[in-house]
């Protein structure tokens, strides 16, 4: 290389651009109306969890009044809050569900 740039210029340039996707999680809210089946059945579809998994994520919920089901780049986490929206609404359950940035 010539002159006094070594590359770290370059590199740092690079490393502003190259970065991982900032990582939003996708967090469900309890109610006192939405069967607890339904919420099991929508983590498991929405989420890739098993019964075992989605049950403790369900009771989890329940008891503390939100969990969070997945944690994905931000595009991905919007879509999980809407389609686990809309199979609520189409079942006619106020079921919530919001994402926001991981700490
Ligand atoms: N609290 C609801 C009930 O007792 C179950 C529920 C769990 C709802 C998690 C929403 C989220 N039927």
């Amino acid at each position: 290389p010539t002159g006094s740039d070594d590359g770290t210029v370059v590199l740092e340039r690079l490393a502003q651009k190259v970065q991982p996707p900032s990582m939003y999680q996708v967090v469900m809210l309890n109610d006192d109306y939405t069967p607890m089946e339904f919420v099991v059945v929508v983590i498991q579809e929405f989420f890739g969890k098993d019964l075992e998994a989605a049950t403790a994520i369900m009771l989890k919920i329940h008891l503390d009044g939100r969990g969070v089901c997945g944690v994905y780049p931000k595009d991905i986490a919007a879509t999980k809050v809407d389609q686990v929206l809309d199979a609520a609404h189409k079942a006619g359950h106020p079921l919530k569900c919001v994402s926001e940035p991981v700490d």
